[in-house]
């Protein structure tokens, strides 16, 4: 397949000013016609190419004449017009099958739904059009359909007629007054429910909200409605940026490639970010609907009103747009907590595609196929770089910045340049060096030095930055990195101020002076860069941070590189030193002042894949061995701390409150290390919170803990699991992925007789991604020596395929983790790539991403 270039970059040479498109909507014989006004872009004598895949025209027509089949020509799936003058209105009809669609890409059926995703290139699928994000075009959108089957009828924009048809059918003509790109175009036909509402802007103007859904999902939309409208309040004020049309939908489907699509006024969401109730929906789920939710609402500004040039700048709206939702998640909850988590996502998914070889520049240089390029590194460090830049200015300057940007881009199709220029100009500040964080790939690592001098009560500090060379990088220059960093006095427990520096050459030295005794070093605070830190501090220095940083990330990373330290040092064969741990753990939890929700991150052991990140050559036996040690040490040392706690967190009543939700995190994390500890009680102590819970929450804790123990509680926690939510997708989902995630000696063949199980399809990928997505991301099983992992998860990638190529794109990158595993294990896993990149009619999808991790 061609590699698309991002220097080969040419304006569209043909530009739509408008579309109107007819559907007659038919699950397996849709009829679509479009009518676009095109017009010649500069002076050149190129003919109109339209972009399409998999369509046959039935007919061509110019200013109202038909074409004959000799008047234009399909160059693969191009259609190629020439035209003799500067505007003409091009129609063409075509009839496509939604209901055969296993892609998800274009117009699909989604359990009786008709619906449709077409970023990146899916627009293609419906009719001819130059299907690039830097056409931008003017939408009247007219639906035909069953009115039984199909009563509501959507897509962008405003509704502004509708009627009657012979023969049961009903018809919705739609206007979205934004010229946008074809990505952002959208309709939804099906018989849906609302929960409606209203939300009036800041200028007074009422806007109609709905949320579609099946009739019976209508009591799980409540927090999703809220999340809208704080969604909206909060880009008024933190942006200044208001809504745009009379009407925002939202629809829910279940068979969605995506977590949610910002199509502009006609967002479509997998069901899985809208619905919650208490009995079916974890805390965990809850933030992810809020922020999901929020997420493509701030898509109306950064992404619909404000669009991307070309593919290449993907991060642009998606970069900006995570770092505005991690922003409303941290205002709406604890932003310490929200931190911690959005740097524990960093790490385990972007810090190892950087590792990898799949790494690329946040704007990425090429790519054959740009379904792969949605990626952490273009999602989640995208996000940092926007966060640096807004450290870097400060709350006003950052401000003045996004304004500009804003106002100079308003109804444009433009580049992360000129996101970088504007805040250039509107903050005032030269991101010249800055710039690299987009072009360069691979994550900085920081090594750090420091020397105390007694005499003089000096301390001289050392930083040197190294960048890594990645795929086509081998070289790397020096980046502009901002040090957030504060010195403590170990006798008073304070710090004489929190500074910030900014790395900009190979290396820094530092000096500060006044110290009567070593100074604790806290570095990175705040997370403020996206690198590694190698420091080399001491149990004592670390112990000290975890108890007395007022950063409280850098208190929680001072835990965890404490368990990490103790960890590693074992797994290279020294005694497992826990003493220090313990006692840090035991401080914490006991330290009244401390929020529940921070004091369960803290006190949780790294994951098993974050500690093989930290070594030469994973060894997923031995640190499976050696964090189930140091779980049950830390159990039974404290097992009175945490069978207090685990009564304590018990509640009578549900609530969403930010205690409550707190109070069952950490009683989860008091849970489980009970059980660890071996106590004759703790499976009985488990049985008990799954059975009696009131909520998912502590339902699916409790689960999680027993699918690890060979208990006949178990299965009889298993299967009451199962009976009482058959049916229910979403809760069928975490039954596939709590046993895909088990540390279960049998994992691989649980998960291989479930993928034979009555409720198993590849076809839904929220199905597929509950039992494969989640057994590649278990370390130990997916890594078992005998290599059945492996296969098992390439049989999947071929057979999905077939299906749903972007879909099983995503598994492809486990296997590509080859290097950072031992001989054996690396020639099964490179094996199974070459396996899959033999096989024949592979998507290009799968093909870039298995050639890819094979180089
Ligand atoms: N643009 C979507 C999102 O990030 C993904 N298609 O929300
Ligand atoms: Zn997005």
């Amino acid at each position: 397949p061609p590699v698309i270039r991002r220097e080969d970059y040419q304006p569209p040479l043909w530009l739509v000013d408008h579309i109107r498109l007819e559907f007659d909507l038919d699950a397996h014989a849709t009829r679509v016609k479009a009518r676009l006004s095109v017009t010649r872009a500069g002076r050149h004598d190129r003919p109109l190419r339209l972009d399409g895949d998999g369509l046959v025209p039935l007919s061509v027509a110019v200013d109202g004449k038909a074409l004959s089949p000799a008047d234009w020509r399909l160059d693969d799936d191009v259609l190629v017009i020439a035209l003799p003058g500067n505007a003409h209105e091009v129609e063409t009809e075509v009839q496509i099958a939604p209901a055969t669609n296993t892609q998800l890409m274009g117009l699909y059926a989604s359990g009786g739904l008709l619906c449709t995703q077409c970023e990146p290139e899916g627009f293609r699928r419906i009719t001819f059009f130059p299907d690039r994000p830097d056409v931008l075009s003017r939408y009247d959108v007219t639906m035909r359909a069953d009115k039984a089957t199909y009563p509501v009828l959507l897509a962008n924009g405003d509704p502004v007629e509708q009627g009657e048809l012979p023969d049961g059918r009903h018809w919705a003509r739609w206007v979205d007054p934004y010229p946008k790109p074809s990505y952002l175009f959208a309709m939804v036909a099906g018989d849906l429910a609302c929960n409606a509402d209203s939300f009036t802007t800041m200028s007074g103007r009422a806007v109609r909200l709905g949320i579609w859904v099946r009739e019976e999902d209508l009591p799980r939309t409540s927090h999703a409605m809220t999340a809208l409208k704080n969604s909206m309040a909060w880009d008024e004020r933190v942006y200044g940026r208001e809504y745009d049309l009379d009407v925002f939908n939202i629809v829910a489907v279940s068979d969605f490639n995506f977590g949610a699509m910002e199509n502009k006024g006609l967002n479509i969401f997998n069901s899985r970010y809208v619905l919650a109730d208490p009995e079916t929906a974890t805390d965990p789920d809850y933030d992810a609907i809020e922020s999901v939710v929020a997420h493509e609402y701030f898509h109306n500004w950064s992404g619909d009103r404000v669009t991307c040039r070309d593919w290449f700048q993907l991060s642009l709206k998606e970069g900006f747009t995570v770092y505005r939702d991690q922003c409303f998640s941290a205002d709406m909850g604890s932003a310490a907590v929200k931190r911690i988590e959005d740097v524990r996502t960093l790490r385990a998914a972007q810090f190892q595609e950087d590792a990898g070889p799949l790494a690329h520049p946040v704007r990425p240089e090429s790519y054959m196929e740009i379904s792969n390029f949605y990626t952490a590194t273009v999602y989640n460090k995208g996000a940092e770089l926007i966060r640096m830049i807004a450290l870097l200015l400060g709350p006003e300057r950052f401000r003045q910045g996004t304004d500009l940007y804003f106002e100079r881009h308003d109804g444009q199709a433009v580049t992360c340049e000129d996101f970088v220029k504007a805040m250039e100009d509107g903050g005032g500040i030269d991101l010249g060096q800055f710039r690299l964080w987009y072009s360069q790939a691979g994550t900085p690592r920081l090594t750090v030095r420091q020397r105390y001098d007694p005499a003089s009560g000096s301390l001289s500090i050392t930083l040197r930055q190294t960048v890594p060379p990645t795929p086509g990088q081998p070289e790397k220059a020096p980046m502009a990195i901002p040090v957030k960093f504060a010195l403590f006095d170990p006798a008073t427990g304070e710090h004489g101020g929190e500074e910030l520096v900014v790395l900009t050459r190979d290396q820094l030295e530092m000096r500060r002076e006044g110290f009567a005794q070593a100074p604790v070093l806290s570095l990175n605070r705040g997370f403020a860069a996206p690198v590694i830190v190698e420091a080399e501090q001491s149990a004592q220095d670390l112990a000290f941070l975890a108890a007395r940083d007022d950063d409280p990330f850098s208190r929680y990373e001072a835990m965890q590189q404490l368990m990490i330290n103790g960890l590693l040092a074992h797994i290279s064969g020294a005694p497992l030193e826990s003493d220090v741990i313990i006692d840090s753990i035991r401080r914490t939890i006991t330290d009244p002042t401390l929020d529940r929700s921070f004091v369960a991150e803290a006190v949780r052991l790294p994951s098993e894949a974050y500690l093989g990140d930290q070594m030469q050559v994973v060894d997923p036996d031995a640190i499976h061995a050696a964090r189930e040690r140091l779980m049950t040490g830390i159990g039974e040392a404290l097992e009175s701390e945490w069978r207090a706690l685990h009564a304590e967190c018990a509640r009578n009543g549900f609530s969403l409150s930010a205690d409550a939700r707190a109070a069952r995190k950490l009683r989860g994390v008091a849970l489980s290390y009970l059980v660890a500890s071996g106590a004759p009680d703790g499976a009985a102590l488990a049985f008990g919170q799954f059975d009696r819970a009131d909520n998912m929450t502590e339902r699916q804790a409790a689960l999680a803990i027993l699918v690890n123990r060979e208990t006949p509680e178990r299965d009889q926690a298993l299967a009451a699991f199962y009976r009482r939510y058959a049916g229910n997708a979403l809760v069928v989902d975490k039954w596939f992925q709590t046993q895909a995630l088990a540390f279960h000696p049998d994992t691989v063949e649980i998960v291989q007789a479930l993928a034979g199980h009555a409720d198993f399809t590849l076809a839904n990928p929220n199905r597929a991604r509950a039992l494969y997505s989640a057994f590649a991301a278990n370390q130990w099983a997916f890594n078992r020596a005998d290599g059945k992992g492996y296969r098992m998860v390439a049989d999947a990638i071929i057979a999905l395929d077939k299906l749903n190529p972007q879909t099983a794109a995503r598994l492809v990158p486990p296997l590509g983790r080859w290097r950072r595993f031992d001989g054996a294990r690396g020639a099964m896993m490179r094996a199974e790539l070459e396996r899959i990149a033999a096989t024949p009619g592979l998507s290009r999808d799968v093909l870039e991403q298995a050639t890819k991790s094979l180089a």
